[in-house]
């Protein structure tokens, strides 16, 4: 085998969200491989406190303060990223929220802000990314989807639309842009600890107890467990997987449940 299949050296990788949690596990992982790495928050303090992090990993990473919504300020950045480093050669659309309210409770306003940074985002990044990738004749873009791309439950009715349609959003860009070369696949991460999902992981919180019985594997993930799979996705080792949702979840789609005791 070519041991240089999964090496990313010379590519330039930005990580959308990644001052910590799952965005910055994925962005040292693709570092880490050889991608120079480029990453973009909100908020400003978040960029500087996570450039640090990066730099005591040993990762000479630049950071960038913009919101993924906000289409005008995407192509400037992209235009800045691209003449400062280069063009961007894979794209990981990890920005997102989570608004947990019961639907009847639920106010239009709530439901589009989750739409529009789960959803329009990842859209308003590949659009801004992909001539670049054009012009090269090759790209990656990895969609960070969702257990709630294919599941449902009480109060995640925004963020299970949103990362429904970000499913659909990698596949119909995997159709559009094979012809290319860039190839748009998703993770779909099961239950992983981060900040996100801390308040649902309290002592004796009963989801806490639930998650880790509806997990073959019995555990909360962590960020780490993603990084393997953006690696693989990124990387030629995957030029023909395309329009793909790679669930990293310790089989809980697989799985029908525990049985009563
Ligand atoms: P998170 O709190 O969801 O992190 C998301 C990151 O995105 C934060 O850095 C956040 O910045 C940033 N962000 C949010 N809106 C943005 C915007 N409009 N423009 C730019 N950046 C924005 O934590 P996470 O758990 O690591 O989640 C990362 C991704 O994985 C999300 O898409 C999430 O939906 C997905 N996911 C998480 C899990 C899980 O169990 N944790 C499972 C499946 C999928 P601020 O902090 O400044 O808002
Ligand atoms: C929730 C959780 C989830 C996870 C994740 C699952 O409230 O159910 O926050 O939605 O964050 O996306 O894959």
């Amino acid at each position: 085998m070519n041991s240089n299949l999964f090496r990313l050296d010379g590519r330039v990788a930005l990580v959308t969200g990644a001052s910590y949690g799952i965005g910055m596990a994925m962005a040292k992982a693709l570092a880490e491989a050889g991608a120079t790495l480029v990453f973009n928050d909100r908020n400003p303090d978040r960029v500087t406190e996570a450039l640090a992090g990066y730099r005591k990993s040993g990762i000479d990473a630049r950071g960038y303060v913009f919101d993924v919504t906000d289409e005008t300020a995407v192509r400037e950045y992209i235009e800045k990223i691209t003449s400062e480093i280069g063009v961007i050669d894979i794209l990981v659309n990890n920005a997102g929220i989570i608004k947990r309210i019961p639907a009847l409770e639920m106010d239009a306003a709530d439901f589009r802000e989750v739409i529009d940074i789960d959803l329009a985002g990842p859209f308003i990044m590949s659009k801004a990314v992909a001539p670049g990738m054009i012009r090269k004749g090759s790209g990656k873009i990895i969609n960070i989807c969702s257990m709630m791309s294919e599941v449902g439950r009480e109060t995640v009715s925004a963020y299970a639309s949103a990362k429904g349609g970000l499913k659909m959003l990698t596949r119909n860009l995997a159709c559009e842009w094979a012809e290319y070369n860039i190839q748009v696949n998703g993770i779909g991460p099961g239950y992983i600890a981060t900040p996100q999902t801390a308040p649902l992981r309290t002592e004796g919180h009963p989801f806490n107890s639930f998650i880790i019985g509806r997990t073959p594997a019995a555990r909360w993930g962590t960020p780490g467990d993603l990084q393997g799979p953006v690696v693989f996705l990124a990387s030629p080792a995957s030029d023909f997987v395309n329009g793909h949702i790679l669930y990293v979840d310790g089989g809980i789609l697989a799985y029908i449940g525990k049985q009563p005791r």
